[in-house]
């Protein structure tokens, strides 16, 4: 029986048509029972040509923004110096933006998250072979990409769209790591999580992995020479945005001195929305506790 055909859903049955259409059927059940799902390049239609257009731009944006040479990027065997100006592509090259309107990391992102997503950010990963020095700097521990939201229900209210443009072919190439069903605890991880059982994630250059931003995931050290290339998207509901970003100059002088909780309240010092300068990632950490308790 063709349900979506009836029409009688407007919001829901456009979806269902292309998910269909897409054949994203596997998936979209993977991310209901796992959390994430891999969708390889058969079905993405990403092409050898495109995503090595992509690498290009990821690669060329790393020179440029960190003034170092990456030409060695598929036998390097140093790490890549970290760097903060990470974000905001756009600019750089259009295959960011085919990236991001890209059909099959798309029609999952509005499955997930409704046909009015936004995309929230996007970001690149060059991660070289990882060091003992540099271990802790380049693997993540267990955390959700939801900062800040309370946990319960069952919304995904964001979801990690990330285009792999190298291979992910076991755990020497420094894969994300995923534990399975996580998303289902609708929270970010807490302390006691950390030791939960995690799987590596596959797939060839072209593949987009997908995963619900409430499952929990981190990343192994990067046992292999070359590079590790992604490019990350963020996609949010809409209504995952402050109506208004208060600045100080919004407040008379000396308000802050006298009503200094307003700092808080009003969110002055919350880290987003972020410019591709950002500096402050130490400073998340207070935002992240909001995601363990709807009282945090
Ligand atoms: O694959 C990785 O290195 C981890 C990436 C990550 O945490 C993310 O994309 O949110
Ligand atoms: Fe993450």
């Amino acid at each position: 029986m063709d349900i979506a055909g009836k029409g009688l859903l407007p919001h829901v049955d456009p979806l269902v048509e292309e998910i269909k259409r897409l054949d994203l059927t596997e998936n979209v059940m993977e991310l209901e029972a796992y959390g994430f799902t891999v969708i390889p390049p058969a079905k993405t239609g990403i092409s050898a040509e495109w995503i090595g257009r992509l690498r290009d731009a990821i690669i060329s944006t790393v020179e440029r923004r960190g003034n170092m040479d990456l030409s060695d990027w598929e036998t390097r065997t140093t790490q890549v110096p970290l760097m903060t100006r990470n974000w905001e592509l756009l600019k750089e090259d259009d295959v960011f933006v085919e990236a991001a309107l890209q059909p099959a990391g798309l029609a999952i992102a509005r499955w997930l998250c409704g046909q009015t997503v936004s995309m929230a950010g996007h970001t690149l990963i060059a991660k070289g072979p990882t060091s003992p020095e540099n271990m802790k700097k380049w693997t993540g521990g267990l955390h959700s990409d939801l900062h800040g939201v309370p946990g319960g229900g069952d919304i995904c209210h964001g979801c990690n769209v990330s285009i792999l443009a190298t291979d992910y072919a076991g755990a020497d190439d420094g894969p994300t790591i995923l534990v399975p069903g996580s998303h289902h605890a609708a929270r970010a991880p807490l302390p006691s999580d950390m030791q939960s059982q995690v799987v590596a994630l596959e797939g060839e250059a072209g593949s987009i992995a997908v995963w619900n931003d409430f499952t929990w995931h981190g990343s192994t050290p990067r046992k292999k020479p070359g590079l590790r290339l992604t490019l990350v998207q963020q996609y949010m509901r809409s209504y995952m945005r402050p109506l208004q970003q208060w600045r100080e100059e919004d407040l008379a002088p000396g308000q802050l001195e006298r009503y200094p909780e307003l700092r808080k309240l009003l969110a002055i010092d919350h880290p987003y929305p972020f410019h591709e300068e950002i500096e402050r990632v130490g400073e998340f950490s207070w935002f992240m506790q909001a995601g363990t308790n709807r009282f945090a």
